[in-house]
């Protein structure tokens, strides 16, 4: 299943609606990198140019234009029958146009012509402040060299504008098509979750759940992880963004996996937190529990028009009397807030903006003001606790229990719709569910 041309056109359509005439948007989509000698990472294209073109080749330039009418023009890679025999199958320039439903394909070896061709008489230039550096330098020297024609009476453009405010405002709010494919891509992501959790007892090492995770992901279809899947066991769970996966699963411990498969381009993002051998201890499961209350009293808080806070200091409020509850944290309730005490556990956000990049593009504050939900927002709501061995102060039964809990949801009128159902989330719906797949380690 591809995302119909419509959508990128009506994308590109809607861009261009918003920006003066006489302006110039270039929006590439970067290249390959190599990994190492001559071994390449897997390509994927910027998001930004993947939401307005649906094209997936490296070395790809987009440009719109805004004069008379509004036109897209597409730089792509020629064919090239002895590099497509050894690289992969290109679309190329004689296809390019009608495939993607552009005006105008160009073979990307033309880009200093075209480009400068396209930017005569144009006004303002529009292009990522948030991506390479280089295409400032690129367009400068464009700009220069049409600026030696001032008197054969060509305009050269005297505004470079940041492109971000506008596409990115764009991409906050999803399409109906945006949320059926992150619906799916929760949806694998839900799969690949029960499936780590099905694997964790019979396994030795975390990269054998990380198999059985990225293994039902390929399965459903998803050509991809939407970022590296974290598989952290024991104290591995106290680094946030531990991605080894290398280490033994010690027996008695909580397993932490955080990760997403990716659809059309969409990214799914859960974080689940299970028992290694499917049954938690007692002060596994009380963590447990007021990590996940945290997180159901977050996501009760969004509906259209709540400010965005809202959503962190309601899973502060539940961690910080939790961790009083407990003893973890001495004083009293409304002080510990203020001085924001549960920061050495919990430190990090409750949630971020999820679409085609896992930490979505787009502004959180509004002329520093929060900003408040709108339909067809979709975020992740996700508090944790992470008390590693080093808080002396706190009863070392504690010691080395990371528990990060985090679905995803999109803003609807009335509330918000959880995207990544199917989980069992409580302490005894995990321990129902493991039972019939605990098995025993081969040794
Ligand atoms: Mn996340």
């Amino acid at each position: 299943m591809t995302l119909p041309l419509s959508f990128y056109q009506e994308n590109r359509q809607k861009l261009m609606a918003q920006l003066p005439d006489n302006s110039v948007v270039i929006v590439p989509s970067g290249g390959e990198k190599i990994r190492n000698r001559d071994v390449e990472f897997l390509f994927r294209p910027e998001s930004d140019f993947f939401y307005l073109t649906g094209f997936g080749e490296p070395d790809s330039v987009l440009v719109l234009m805004k004069m008379d009418d509004v036109e897209s023009h597409l730089f792509v890679r020629p064919k090239d029958p002895k590099q497509e025999t050894w690289q992969g199958r290109r679309l190329g320039v004689e296809c390019a146009a009608e495939t993607l439903g552009v005006n105008h394909a160009w073979c990307i070896d033309e880009l200093d012509e075209g480009i400068l061709s396209l930017l005569e008489n144009s006004a303002s230039v529009y292009l990522s402040f948030s991506q390479s550096s280089d295409w400032v330098i690129s367009l400068y020297e464009w700009i220069s060299e049409l600026k030696k024609k001032i008197r054969q009476g060509v305009e050269a453009p005297h505004q470079i504008c940041d492109l971000d405010p506008v596409l990115h405002e764009m991409r906050v709010i999803k399409s109906e098509v945006e949320i059926k494919c992150l619906r799916q891509a929760a949806a694998i992501s839900v799969q690949g979750h029960l499936a780590a959790m099905k694997s964790v007892s019979s396994s030795s090492f975390e990269y054998q759940v990380q198999a059985e995770l990225e293994a039902e992901f390929v399965r459903q279809g998803s050509p991809r992880v939407a970022f590296n899947s974290i598989i952290a066991s024991g104290k591995n769970a106290c680094v946030l963004h531990y991605t080894e996966n290398r280490s033994a699963i010690e027996p008695g411990v909580l397993v932490l996996v955080d990760a997403g498969a990716e659809w059309q381009g969409y990214a799914g993002d859960i974080t689940s937190t299970f028992p290694a051998n499917g049954v938690f201890s007692p002060a596994q499961a009380q963590l447990y529990t007021l990590v996940l209350n945290a997180q159901q009293a977050a996501i009760r808080t969004i509906k259209p028009g709540v400010s965005y806070d809202v959503v962190h200091q309601a899973s502060v409020q539940v961690l910080t009397q939790g961790l009083l509850e407990l003893g973890l944290l001495k004083g009293s309730l409304e002080q510990l807030i203020e001085d924001e005490a549960f920061k050495c556990f919990f430190m990090h956000g409750t949630g971020h903006w999820l679409g085609m990049d896992v930490h979505d593009v787009g502004q959180y504050k509004k002329q520093q003001k929060w900003r408040s939900f709108e339909v067809g927002m979709v975020l992740t709501v996700e508090p944790g606790l992470y008390i590693s061995a080093e808080h002396s102060q706190v009863d070392s039964k504690w010691h080395n229990i990371g528990i990060r809990i985090e679905d995803d949801v999109v803003v609807t009128e009335s509330g918000c719709e959880i995207l990544t159902k199917g989980l069992p989330r409580t302490v005894n719906e995990i321990e129902t569910w493991m039972r019939p797949f605990l098995g025993t380690k081969a040794s």
